[in-house]
């Protein structure tokens, strides 16, 4: 008993003192988030207040420069041609309330060619509607109960190596993600709904810059600035955006680009870049999407650079372990969307994101809402679960963990009816 007694308090004592192993281990802990300033949106590098929506202009300019060179990289211009074929249409969907369609998208620069398939659902109104845009992880198929959407083959023209690391689309998954999509509710409320596989404009690994987007600019290459995969799959949000002005059912002046995980991180970078899109959101998107990167909280910039060394420019790997250096912080991409809306959730069980961290970079984005005489974040103090609060800045922490549910979506609808 003795013995056993002296191991317990030997095993207590170097919980106390952690190993080196240990000490990695995320924070999890408000005590545990290091003291921090935030840089301020509404002051320029070289000093000097942003005191007016045209210097607000100006200095958007130098953040959007900051964030492409230190944190997502810079995509190109688009100079290709672009050139949509239709795969099917079927335009008694949901028993004629609705029209579903498959369009593939060939995006065609210098010889070289990729192109992406885009489902698309929208009510028979007979009128342009508003609609959602979002890219999915498991294939447009998905999306899909029955036959008519094929099973992407994206990772069989890429490379194998996606298989294992970048959600490989299979048969197994067809409809699966219907919940996650509820293109119904979403019709009957009078939107659209236009999604696409995000492994066929830039597969989720590290390939050097072989495939997907990427494989149209070979002279770009990898370097300490150029444009990463979520830079890529923004990109390719735009050239969706570029088609979806010449469809006559949609009005492309009510575009909501919303994403999920690193598809939020995707949706933001892409409403930054491209202000098209009306009304951006962000599904629990955390580290590189909408929260602040200084409070060090669940998944960190050292973090997310060592797992995904693909996904930003290599630049940000200078901010491993060394946030405060940091020239921005996310609360500044946020800023980007004004005076446009933009909506962030989470999810209270999802602290891998920092659900805090979330809601205080809406907070520090609204002084940029205030200076176009607009309303951010209606409240300073993170509201209670399950009690959005809807300004230009939307923000809800939901019940549950990561995931795009359909409370989610509620709230997407609702915020989306209240701008547009
Ligand atoms: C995690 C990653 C997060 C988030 C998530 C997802 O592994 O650490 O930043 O992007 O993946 O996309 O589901």
């Amino acid at each position: 008993m003795k013995n056993f007694l002296i191991l317990l308090v030997l095993g207590t004592l170097s919980f106390g003192s952690p190993s080196p192993a240990q000490q990695v281990e995320p924070n999890y802990e408000e005590s545990g988030v290091p003291d921090y300033s935030l840089p301020d949106p509404l002051r320029f590098e070289a000093g000097g207040q942003v005191n007016h929506v045209e210097d607000w202009l100006e200095r958007r300019k130098e953040l959007v420069t900051l964030f492409e060179k230190h944190v997502y990289g810079k995509s190109p211009d688009w100079d290709g041609e672009l050139h949509a074929e239709t795969l099917f249409e079927n335009p008694n969907f949901l028993a004629g309330k609705a029209s579903r369609k498959g369009v593939r998208l060939h995006l065609k620069r210098n010889g070289r060619e990729v192109f992406f398939d885009l489902l698309l659902f929208y009510p028979n109104t007979g009128q342009p509607v508003p609609a959602f845009l979002g890219l999915n992880f498991y294939g447009n198929h998905t999306l899909a109960s029955d036959a008519q959407v094929p099973v992407t083959e994206a990772w069989i023209r890429n490379n194998e190596a996606m298989g294992s690391s970048g959600n490989r689309a299979s048969e197994a998954g067809r409809g699966k993600r219907i919940p996650n999509w509820p293109y119904e509710a979403i019709i009957s409320r009078g939107y659209g709904l236009v999604s696409l596989y995000y492994g066929e404009v830039d597969p989720d690994f590290d390939d050097g810059f072989r495939n997907g987007v990427h494989a149209l600019y070979p002279e770009e290459r990898r370097n300490e600035a150029s444009w990463g995969s979520i830079a890529g799959w923004a990109w390719g949000l735009s050239r969706v955006m570029d088609f979806l002005e010449s469809e006559s059912w949609i009005q492309p002046e009510k575009v909501a680009v919303l994403g999920h995980s690193r598809l939020g991180k995707a949706a933001l970078w892409a409403g930054a870049v491209d202000t098209r899109f009306a009304l951006v959101i962000s599904n629990n998107s955390g580290c590189g999407g909408a929260a602040l990167s200084r409070r060090k909280y669940g998944e960190t910039v050292a973090r997310i650079n060592r797992s995904f060394p693909h996904w930003f420019a290599a630049n940000f790997n200078q901010y491993n372990e060394n946030e405060a250096a940091l020239p921005i912080d996310q609360h500044q991409l946020l800023a980007l969307m004004a005076p446009r809306p933009v909506y962030v959730a989470s999810g209270v069980e999802d602290r891998w994101a920092d659900p805090r961290g979330e809601f205080l970079s809406c907070v520090a984005a609204s002084p940029v809402y205030a200076l176009f005489g607009l309303q951010g974040m209606p409240v300073t103090a993170q509201p209670p679960v399950d009690e959005p609060e809807m300004g230009h800045i939307g923000y809800h922490v939901r019940s549950g963990g990561h995931g795009l549910l359909p409370y989610d979506w509620e709230q997407y609808l609702d915020f989306a009816d209240m701008h547009f």
